[in-house]
């Protein structure tokens, strides 16, 4: 008899060291308490330095440092960086003040970074402070359980400011189902919260995870067509929201989506979601729960490389996949209700919502909210916290929107906006450029994102100039390595790196975000890469087709081929 240690997989099973450490952690504690007493090292050692993932935090090491403190036979400068939850991207304005100050005064980079997952991250906490940053969350209503690893991370919903009413119910639902799928273990509370001792736990289950928890993170989103500003095609699960009569009623389901591929692994692609079929909003959470345990239970353990959900669907076929999904759910698809999506981008300035309350979306350069000598970001965006009564929302895009102003607060926000250089003039195209972090944090970056694209794109703002395109938009997007952060495989024009200063060009992307890019040379330095896209934006200013979107473009002219089914064309 085979020996059963957990509810999902026997340990004889077990073949990666992730599986086991899961499986060994006694529901994510580990040994993460007693290591944070250890002041021998800034790091955590063994499995802990796994399992904090799960509690939202990565350990990571400044790389401009290595080197140096390498030579000086100094342990890496260890600090952790924390990733908040938060579905949706909603706060209110008042707790950014403590999340400022966290920031400003006990980490070593003294920013806040918005992810593309509408929510933020703090770098450079050391081990010391940790619990003191988990306190702080606690105090104002949020944590960061469950935003890495393998679970079921930050659920995004349709930042919409002007659809207010069927913004509140589809932003519920994002909530309620990443309160359901949170992992149900007391470690994240016991650890970094003090509520009580760390003992045996024999009881503790984890209804839906399970014991091993998911083969790979699961990433889900709630979208209010026509905006797809949360990049759904990118995501394992998704629920398009169906409205009648102003009221949501249903929801159309998508799922295995995702972008990161390994440099010249044939056996990773990439894939945008694809359709289960339409359900009411009462078998959401049902069909939440079967999508995610059918992924638990079927997803390959053995690879990480081929354990994400569309892999899943891969090897049994999408057709078996959902009827496993009705089984467990109980629920009979029906077929898909119409919806057409238009833009993925976020539309800055001033809206009014249908509630008569005011929105201003504030863009903000891949994210990075911190002072420059051009812009005083973060001092700017602290003084409105300070006198702001309604949200702030985070946008899948980067970027932040002052929300629910009353028409007389307005101008009092305006003022402050203005003062600290956030109203400013920004071209179409950086409007709609994104970067992942890279260096210096990322342990997994190959070249620069974060810290080369306001120039890149500064590049192509002026070669849009030189063809008279000034006006014009594309999608750019760069991504540090091929795990793909910054999206760049739904980009129009999308770099990946692969060593220090040298990219994989994608191009051809669509603007609605359900076209994978496709290759088009490999390991261009950014001279090159301005060589052949001034040559393709020439072309595209003679164009004979005047209002026609770059990827399309470049795959009308043939540029690159059109990826249909990403499983056969994207490597070919
Ligand atoms: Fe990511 C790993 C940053 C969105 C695919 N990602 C990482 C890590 C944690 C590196 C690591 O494992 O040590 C990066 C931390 C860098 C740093 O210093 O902050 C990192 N990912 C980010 C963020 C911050 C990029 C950004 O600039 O906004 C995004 C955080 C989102 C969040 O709040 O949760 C982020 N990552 C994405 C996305 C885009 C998305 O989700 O819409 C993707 C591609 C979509 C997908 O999942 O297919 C993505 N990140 C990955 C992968 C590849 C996963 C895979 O399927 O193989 C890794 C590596 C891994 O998990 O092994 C990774
Ligand atoms: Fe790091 Fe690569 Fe993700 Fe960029 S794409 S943040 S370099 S893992």
């Amino acid at each position: 008899m085979k020996k059963k240690d957990n509810d999902n997989i026997s340990l004889d099973a077990i073949i990666t060291d992730a599986e086991r450490i899961k499986i060994q952690s006694n529901y994510l504690r580990g040994t993460i308490s007693k290591d944070l007493k250890n002041e021998m090292t800034n790091g955590f050692i063994g499995d802990n330095f796994s399992l904090i993932r799960f509690h939202g935090m990565y350990q990571q090491d400044d790389r401009d440092l290595r080197l140096e403190r390498n030579q000086q036979k100094l342990e890496p400068r260890h600090a952790m960086m924390l990733r908040c939850r938060m579905p949706g991207g909603i706060i209110e304005a008042k707790k950014w003040l403590k999340i400022d100050d966290f920031a400003t005064h006990h980490t070593l980079y003294k920013t806040i970074r918005l992810t593309n997952r509408q929510t933020f991250q703090l770098h450079g906490i050391l081990k010391k402070d940790l619990k003191n940053a988990h306190k702080m969350l606690h105090d104002i209503g949020l944590d960061s359980l469950a935003t890495a690893n393998d679970v079921n991370r930050n659920v995004l919903c349709t930042s919409n400011p002007m659809e207010s009413l069927i913004h509140k119910e589809s932003y519920e639902w994002a909530k309620k189902i990443s309160e359901y799928l949170l992992p149900k273990t007391k470690a994240y509370a016991e650890i970094w919260l003090d509520h009580k001792k760390i003992t045996e736990i024999k009881t503790e289950k984890e209804p839906i995870l399970g014991k091993s928890y998911l083969p790979r993170k699961f990433k889900t989103t709630v979208v209010i067509p026509p905006y797809n500003d949360v990049d759904l095609y990118a995501n394992d699960m998704n629920f398009i929201s169906i409205v009648k009569d102003n009221h949501l009623i249903g929801f159309n389901v998508l799922v295995g989506g995702g972008l990161s591929i390994d440099h010249g692994n044939h056996m990773t692609w990439p894939f945008p979601a694809v359709e289960l079929g339409y359900i009411s909003t009462k078998n959401t959470l049902s069909v939440a729960k079967a999508i995610v345990t059918t992924q638990r239970d079927w997803g390959n353990r053995v690879n990480r490389k081929n354990a994400k959900t569309r892999y899943t669907i891969h090897n049994f076929g999408l057709n078996v996949f959902k009827k496993e999904v009705e089984k467990r759910a109980n629920v009979l698809f029906q077929s898909v209700h119409s919806y057409h999506f238009i833009d993925r981008g976020d539309r800055f300035g001033w809206i009014k919502g249908i509630d008569n309350y005011w929105n201003l979306t504030i863009f903000i350069q891949n994210g990075r909210i911190c002072d420059s000598k051009n812009q005083l970001l973060k001092t700017g965006l602290l003084k409105i916290a300070t006198v702001h009564k309604g949200n702030f929302r985070l946008t899948a895009n980067q970027n932040i929107i002052i929300s629910e102003i009353p028409l007389g607060d307005k101008n009092k926000i305006e003022k402050i906006a203005i003062e600290y250089g956030l109203i400013k003039h920004v071209s179409n195209v950086r409007k709609n450029s994104m970067a992942c972090v890279s260096f210096p944090t990322c342990p997994l970056a190959m070249a620069e994102a974060e810290r080369m694209i306001s120039c890149f794109i500064k590049k192509i703002e002026d070669l849009l100039l030189k063809h008279r395109l000034e006006k014009k938009s594309i999608i750019v997007r760069v991504s540090g390595c091929p795990n793909g952060c910054g999206r760049s495989l739904l980009a129009e024009i999308g770099l990946i790196g692969k060593s220090l200063g040298k990219y994989n060009l994608y191009l051809g992307g669509n603007r609605i975000g359900n076209r994978i890019a496709k290759i088009y040379k490999e390991n261009l330095n950014e001279k090159e890469i301005l060589i052949d896209l001034e040559n393709i934006v020439k072309m595209w200013s003679e164009s004979e087709i005047l209002e026609e979107d770059f990827g399309d473009f470049v795959i009308r002219k043939g540029i690159v081929k059109e990826i249909i089914n990403p499983i056969n064309d994207f490597w070919s």
